[in-house]
């Protein structure tokens, strides 16, 4: 592996707890909140995030958009709108998602962060299956990698991080 190759991990907990230039938020077209992470980020980062996410009017799926973050550890937050897993074909799904991880890392580029963390965009109320989610997360990451200091996945559930132990045991930190 080249020196200027930046890191991947993957870890288990609560995105909302990490002190990244960046972390990403699985919204919805209305960037105006919803449950699961949406919910965590929103709760976490304090009204003033949800008073700039109304100038946004709103993103398309697989588009992303940046706000700051707020009361959150992190400086921003960038928010993408996922899939609706079975509103699509799977390869269409995957188009999708794949977009959702390359605008954001291109988003996190063009303002220079250098250190960002996802979480597992899709794969809760829209549906994607897991261990698919994960693959795509991945592998959009590696071909990223040289931009960036460190890209972090982070992981919810025991299951999701349990196929992720299985299949990219060289990213994973326990
Ligand atoms: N930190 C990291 N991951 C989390 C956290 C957290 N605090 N909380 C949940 N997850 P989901 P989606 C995981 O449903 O499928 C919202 O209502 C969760 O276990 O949050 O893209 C939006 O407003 C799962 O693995 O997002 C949209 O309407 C992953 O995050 C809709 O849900 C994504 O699950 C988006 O659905």
């Amino acid at each position: 592996m080249s020196s200027t190759m930046g890191k991947i991990k993957i870890i288990k907990g609560d995105i909302t707890t990490l002190a990244c230039d960046a972390i990403v938020n699985a919204a919805n077209s209305s960037l105006l909140g919803g449950g699961g992470v949406d919910g965590a980020i929103h709760y976490a980062a304090g009204p003033e995030l949800l008073a700039e996410c109304r100038t946004l009017h709103g993103c398309r799926t697989g588009e992303a958009k940046i706000t700051k973050g707020y009361k959150l550890p992190s400086r921003f937050v960038i928010h993408t709108v996922g899939p609706v897993y079975f509103e699509h074909t799977p390869v269409e799904a995957e188009e999708f998602l794949t977009s959702c991880y390359e605008n954001s890392l291109n988003l996190a580029k063009e303002n220079g962060l250098k250190t960002i963390a996802f979480p597992l965009i899709s794969a809760g109320v829209y549906g994607y299956p897991q261990k698919d989610a994960i693959k795509v997360a991945v592998e959009t990451m590696k071909s990223h990698q040289n931009d960036f200091d460190e890209i972090t996945l982070v992981l919810f559930g025991v299951r999701e991080f349990g196929i992720a132990e299985d299949d990219y045991p060289e990213f994973v930190e326990n």
